[in-house]
């Protein structure tokens, strides 16, 4: 580093001092605090942003949210160059940035890193760094702390973006690095046009009489309500009805949204007895989760919820029977034909019955830990990859030579058998490939295809929730001195550390008919998330309880 930049970075930091006593970590979604503590954090992920643009020589993103977290809180986190969540080699350099106690401590560390990642300042073109925010308070100043830290590297510029969703952030440093157009409006158009073109292709014979067109959703008081207006108009087909947009005095995430309806299962502030019936759909506060729901009849909060386990089964469901009809008979034995590797990939948190069903779809299931970083990195193994947290958080990723391929395949179909079943297939894969966030999971672009994919089988939402019945489960959360005392493995299913903990658990497990339960630590809360299952509601609160206990008796003082 010269000393025009050495300077740059000593001034710039100056004015960011890092909130004393507080350590922070990049979690499984970026740095999450109480927004007061940010503005330092910020200003440094900023100067990390810079520097993993120059690196990579491309363009990355920086998004200010803490998702469904309370409105106080915030946080930051980065788009790597396509899109995905930033390269978990990074991580390491991101949590010492954010706790350098000085300065000079900061500026050490940059040195040395840039040293040996090899990074250059005279590349010649400046390098861009995309800004979004959701629509907390807080974000604005925090944009602000964003830019001075990109900006206080030479070479590096700031682009703001503006508010927006998580996911369209991430999908505009994917479409910018391929040279495509990254603005909203191309966003809004690419979803629109490859939604119009699934609806088009929907079988004559599998429409339902009476299509059910209306859909209600509850936006979180966030910001994906106010962009899903915005989409409606270029739809055409589906009449929605948002709830909760945070334009009539609600509060972000309080009472509503998805992780709300998810973890609580009743329904949001705004939903009750007249709903029932009706498909609603949360969505959380940065638009990249949704579950669906529906009001039992006789009920004003309870609610029937379809969560991010049946989105997946549904999800899967179709693209398989896209990918059998595209193998069909005579296909076999033409040339180019393509066994498609579609996989699954879910978290211990998938409910035990949605494990269960795919595995009976003949479908490759994968376990991985929490936090999409690791879901995204399995699927993108496959040709197809479907992952999906339960809370909602996923996306289907199509491998570049099955997406050459499908094209081929298409133009190939449309000289000899246009307009045949076959040729729909391909075609429809193709829009499924461009409606759903190659990037990141996306709350608008999976409702898009949840609402096209019930209209194609001619379902109504509870003939989906009938796919199979899930079994009664739990989640709390425990408060506990040192989180970080719970070491898991076998993806999260086992807890290595404290020792015995996981044979205390194993032994109040045994006493449960279908009993299954896990600890770990949460990665976005001072929390350890206990999860029970069991072949009863009653009986999976008990384990749940039993489980909290423990965990008491291991490490806390008291229980949230
Ligand atoms: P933590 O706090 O690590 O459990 C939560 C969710 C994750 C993921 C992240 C990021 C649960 C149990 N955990 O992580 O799935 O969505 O937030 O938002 O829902
Ligand atoms: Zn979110």
């Amino acid at each position: 580093m010269n000393e025009e930049q050495q300077s740059l970075l000593l001034n710039c930091s100056s004015r960011f001092p890092p909130p004393q006593g507080v350590k922070l970590s990049y979690g499984t979604a970026g740095f999450r605090a109480h927004a007061s503590l940010l503005q330092s954090t910020v200003y440094r992920v900023g100067i990390l942003a810079a520097l993993r643009s120059l690196k990579t020589h491309s363009v990355i993103g920086l998004m200010i949210t803490a998702s469904h977290n309370k409105v106080s809180d915030n946080g930051v986190k980065i788009a790597d160059p396509n899109g995905g969540m930033l390269s978990q080699q990074w991580e390491p350099f991101a949590d010492a940035l954010a706790n350098a106690p000085s300065p000079q401590d900061l500026i050490r560390l940059i040195s040395e890193f840039v040293e040996k990642e090899n990074i250059s300042f005279d590349g010649g073109r400046p390098v861009e760094v995309l800004l979004g925010r959701d629509t907390r308070p807080s974000g604005d100043s925090l944009l602000k702390a964003a830019t001075e830290g990109i900006t206080s590297i030479v070479g590096a510029v700031a682009i703001d973006m503006g508010i927006l969703t998580t996911p369209q952030l991430h999908w505009m440093v994917h479409a910018r690095n391929k040279a495509l157009g990254a603005l909203e409006h191309d966003y809004f158009e690419q979803l629109s046009s490859s939604f119009r073109c699934l609806m088009d292709l929907i079988p004559m014979g599998s429409k339902s009489k009476e299509p059910n067109n209306n859909l209600v959703v509850d936006g979180a008081n966030g910001v994906g309500g106010v962009k899903l207006q915005i989409l409606e108009k270029l739809l055409n087909s589906l009449v929605i009805e948002v709830r909760n947009t945070g334009k009539d005095g609600g509060v972000l995430n309080e009472g509503v949204g998805a992780d709300y309806v998810q973890k609580e299962k009743v329904v949001p502030r705004s939903f009750g007895s007249n709903d029932v019936g009706k498909r609603c759909v949360s969505l959380d506060g940065d638009a990249d989760r949704l579950v669906y729901f529906s009001v039992p009849p006789g009920s004003s909060t309870k609610i029937d919820l379809v969560d991010g386990d049946k989105i997946l089964s549904l999800f899967a469901l179709f693209i398989k029977e896209q990918l059998s009809i595209l193998n069909e008979k005579e296909a076999k034995n033409e040339k180019g034909s393509y066994e498609a590797r579609l996989g699954v990939v879910q978290t211990a948190y998938a409910n035990g019955a949605s494990t269960d069903y795919l595995k009976q779809l003949g479908l490759e299931v994968i376990l991985t830990p929490t936090g999409v970083k690791y879901l995204h990195e399995k699927a993108a193994e496959f040709d197809v990859g479907i992952y999906f947290e339960a809370n909602g958080h996923g996306t289907i990723l199509f491998s570049e030579s099955f997406i050459c391929w499908l094209e081929a395949r298409n133009n190939e179909l449309c000289s000899v058998s246009k307009g045949s079943e076959r040729q729909k297939a391909a075609l429809r894969l193709l829009a499924v490939s461009k409606l759903i966030n190659q990037a990141v999971g996306d709350a608008l672009g999976g409702l898009l295809l949840v609402e096209v994919i019930l209209q194609h089988l001619g379902w109504s939402i509870h003939r989906w929730n009938e796919l199979y019945e899930d079994l009664p489960s739990r989640q709390l959360k425990v408060k506990v001195e040192d989180r970080t005392a719970v070491v898991t493995a076998n993806a999260e299913t086992v807890a290595v550390r404290p020792p015995g903990i996981q044979e205390a658990i194993n032994s109040e497990t045994a006493k449960y008919h279908q009993g299954r339960s896990f600890i770990r630590p949460s990665g976005t809360e001072d929390v350890i998330r206990v999860y029970a299952e069991a072949s009863t509601q009653e009986a999976a609160d008990r384990l749940a309880n039993s489980v909290t206990k423990i965990v008491d008796q291991f490490l806390g003082f008291g229980r949230s």
